[in-house]
């Protein structure tokens, strides 16, 4: 069995399962794996340099045949740079974060790339229907790093009703269940990070693995308010000095002991002084397992729930 819907089908892939282009974690190790178990895996370019972003996608293009994509951050200095790159190059798929992507999609889509922008807010999704978009990303403020205001629960359904493109939902989904639940609110695809931070061929450092494997349901929080990008995290030393000069105004104070943090986090392993950006589902992540049985377990424990739920209509 499979869930087929419109995005299976617009992207060419097996499973409506979209793995997150997380910065500084998804690299093309974690992409390529997910893409040859039948998701859809991304690179997370975040603020990579151009030249090392093109050679995370030559080295997934060796390492599957099956499509997979580049998440951009469009709050990156040099974008402009990376989307030539990525529109010479070629991949399947782009999905942007923290921005409007509006003036690529036509250059991006001449060039047979799909764009699915990620969109926290229902106006935003209405302006990049209009603008071209494949598809659209909702975003819950469940979901790790960078959020907008609304939960899953209730963006989910609003998108499903603005716009006609199909609807992926993201933020608070780890398990079967949560795929679920994001079908029966209208979504034709899920999108997960924190789970595939725990994967086998994640490249982040193992004691962020066990971290997340040890969370429980209140270890994440929000810093970042005063300065417009609100980031979710896992609470640690760094996050609560974050939220003091959130609570004294200090924006800019903010933003300067923010700098870098992830990459101490995923790269070096700092527990402590890293920003460890993840979702609250970070609680139901059990285990660190390869991709391919990560993808096998959510289908089938997803068609577990839904064959259940039917029964239990005609019972
Ligand atoms: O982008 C993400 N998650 C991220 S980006 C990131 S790097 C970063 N670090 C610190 C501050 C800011 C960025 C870490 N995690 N998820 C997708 C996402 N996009 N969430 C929210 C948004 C978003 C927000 C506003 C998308 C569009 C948007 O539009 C504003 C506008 O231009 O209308």
């Amino acid at each position: 069995m499979a869930l087929t819907t419109r995005l299976t089908r617009l992207l060419g892939i097996e499973h409506p399962i979209i793995q997150g282009g997380m910065a500084w974690t998804a690299t093309w190790e974690l992409a390529a794996a997910v893409s040859n178990a039948g998701g859809l895996g991304i690179i997370g370019a975040g603020q990579m340099p151009t030249d090392l972003l093109r050679d995370e996608i030559r080295n997934a293009k060796t390492a599957t045949d099956r499509p997979f994509g580049v998440n951009l951050m469009l709050l990156t200095p040099h974008i402009d740079e990376l989307v030539q790159m990525v529109l010479d190059e070629g991949v399947s798929v782009v999905t942007t974060g923290a921005g409007n992507p509006g003036k690529y999609v036509a250059a991006l889509q001449e060039k047979g790339i799909r764009v699915l922008p990620i969109a926290p807010s229902v106006a935003l999704a209405r302006r990049l229907e209009s603008a071209g978009a494949d598809a659209i990303i909702g975003e819950g403020m469940e979901a790790g790093g960078h959020i907008g205001e609304l939960t899953t629960m209730v963006l989910t359904p609003q998108l499903v009703d603005a716009v006609s493109v199909p609807v992926i939902a993201a933020g608070g989904i780890a398990d079967g269940r949560g795929i679920a639940a994001a079908f029966a609110l209208g979504a034709e695809g899920v999108q997960l990070g924190t789970r595939f931070m725990c994967a086998d061929e994640c490249t982040i450092h193992p004691a962020v693995k066990a971290r997340v494997v040890e969370a429980k349901d209140r270890d994440t929080m929000v810093t970042g308010y005063s300065t417009g990008h609100p980031v979710r995290v896992l609470k640690n030393k760094l996050a609560r000095e974050l939220e003091e000069l959130d609570r004294a105004n200090r924006p800019e104070e903010l933003e300067a002991l923010g700098a870098g943090k992830l990459a101490l986090a995923m790269r070096q392993g700092d527990l402590e002084r890293g920003s460890l950006m993840a979702g609250q589902s970070a609680a139901m992540v059990h285990g660190v397992q390869p991709a391919a049985v990560i993808i096998e377990e959510l289908v089938s424990e997803a068609e577990a729930v839904m064959r259940g739920l039917a029964a239990s209509v005609e019972a």
